[in-house]
């Protein structure tokens, strides 16, 4: 029934990908709703909540360092994509400019569109996580989540927002938009934290 598009694992790739996944070698495109088309000049990015209120522009972001990434990529509807080559930016630089309240614990993602999905500080703050801008040296496309995503590696993908356009520092956990609708609140793939982790 998945034909050639979705594989078993080959052997050397198996320790790398979660139980209960299915290696794809397209990069499906999975939207709630419609694709926001937002220019990098219209692009801004709010911090509020618990954290020194501040607007950040899109050259905000492109004066901070600029690494490449070579992530995989987990979704819970069972597809998993190896070595997803991005560009952009750690969450730890772009967060050097953020005056975090020491009261918060969590974030809220905000997206274009209304998307949200909810954080941990210590899922947040990893090394390994960063807003995305490019994918496979081209711009991120609009229904890759362009002019700018985040991507989160160690969690399934929902918790990777598409059109991110603000964080909300929280003292508490609050649920996105999926867990509020069955999804795990945490969602990582290797203990298949798919649903209902409420
Ligand atoms: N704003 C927004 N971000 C989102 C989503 C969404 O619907 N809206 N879907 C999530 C889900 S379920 C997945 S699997 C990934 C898919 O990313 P892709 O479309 O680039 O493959 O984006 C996540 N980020
Ligand atoms: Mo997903």
């Amino acid at each position: 029934m998945l034909g050639n598009f979705f594989k078993k694992p080959e052997a050397t790739d198996s320790d790398r990908v979660p139980p209960g996944q299915y290696l794809t070698n397209g990069f499906p495109v999975l939207t709630y709703g419609d694709t926001p088309h937002i220019s990098t000049n219209e692009w801004q990015f709010r911090v509020f909540g618990l954290a020194q209120p501040k607007t950040f522009t899109w050259s905000d972001f492109m004066s901070l360092p600029q690494h490449e990434f070579t992530k995989d990529f987990h979704c819970v509807t069972r597809w998993s994509k190896l070595d997803v080559q991005w560009t952009g930016v750690k969450v730890t630089d772009f967060m050097k400019l953020v005056k975090l309240d020491p009261k918060a614990t969590h974030v809220m993602q905000h997206c274009y569109g209304g998307y949200t999905t909810n954080l941990p500080l210590e899922d947040f703050l990893r090394q390994e996580n960063f807003f995305a801008h490019k994918l496979f040296g081209e711009p991120l496309p609009a229904d890759h989540g362009g002019p700018m995503r985040l991507v989160v590696p160690h969690l399934y993908a929902w918790k990777s927002a598409k059109w991110i356009n603000g964080l909300e520092f929280l003292d508490h956990d609050e649920l996105g938009f999926w867990e509020r609708n069955g999804y795990h609140r945490r969602g990582d793939p290797w203990k298949e934290e798919r649903y209902g982790g409420l």
